[in-house]
């Protein structure tokens, strides 16, 4: 029997093999955040020569790319990447992920959304039959986090600040039990709409592209 940490390492290894078809000396890569996208970065050092770099979703994934000598490109520097890897709190069958768990939701949706393809990596428990049983992180403006707080309670939503934490932006997370997503884009479009909202950890209007599932019986390919 796998533990989850092994499961976690499978994938990671996997999505390095993934990867290796789209590195070139000109190829900047976009990497995620969390504990299985650490193992991602671990992996993918060995690689270093490559492929140009990386663009990171968090303060956290830069210093861990930097400390394995890979370059870490600001996103201002970066027209284009070949593919995004990264974790997810849920997937459903959709490809549809509930993200944030990690605090990184906001860099990672921008990340992602500078890459052609979205390439999730998780181990077999992330994947849900619908998503919601992880309570939704919102990044959200401090000043805006009572009202916004509201809005979600009108949603069916119980959002609770996550104390003591402010991310890599300055801002706060409302994490939401409790939400019937049942169209997990319309709920996203809409969260998206709420004034003082930065970020919905809905991953759904842009999903992922292709998941790497790491399973007791092997590595799992889902698009
Ligand atoms: C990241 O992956 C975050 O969105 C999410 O919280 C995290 C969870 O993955 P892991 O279980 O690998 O830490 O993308």
């Amino acid at each position: 029997m796998l533990s989850q940490q092994e499961l976690k390492q499978r994938v990671a290894a996997a999505a390095v093999e993934y990867v290796l078809p789209f590195m070139g000396a000109d190829v900047v890569l976009g990497v995620g955040t969390g504990s299985t996208a650490d193992l991602f970065i671990d992996a993918l050092a060995l690689h270093r020569q490559r492929f140009k770099g990386a663009a990171a979703s968090s303060e956290r994934s830069a210093a861990r790319l930097a400390a394995h000598g890979i370059k870490v490109y600001d996103l201002n520097e970066v027209q284009g990447m070949p593919v995004y890897v990264d974790g997810a709190d849920e997937m459903d069958a959709g490809l549809n992920m509930i993200k944030g768990g990690g605090g990184a939701l906001t860099r990672e949706k921008i990340v992602a959304s500078v890459a052609e393809r979205f390439v999730c990596i998780a181990d077999e428990s992330k994947l849900v039959e619908r998503l919601g049983a992880f309570p939704l992180p919102i990044e959200v403006i401090p000043m805006a986090r009572a009202s916004v707080a509201r809005r979600l309670e009108l949603m069916g939503g119980r959002p609770q600040l996550r104390s003591g934490f402010v991310t890599d932006n300055g801002c706060q997370i409302l994490d939401v039990a409790g939400l019937r997503i049942d169209v997990p884009a319309s709920m996203e479009a809409e969260i998206n709409n709420i004034p003082g909202v930065v970020t919905c950890g809905l991953f759904a209007i842009a999903g992922a592209n292709v998941a790497l599932l790491a399973t007791q019986q092997g590595v799992r390919e889902l698009r």
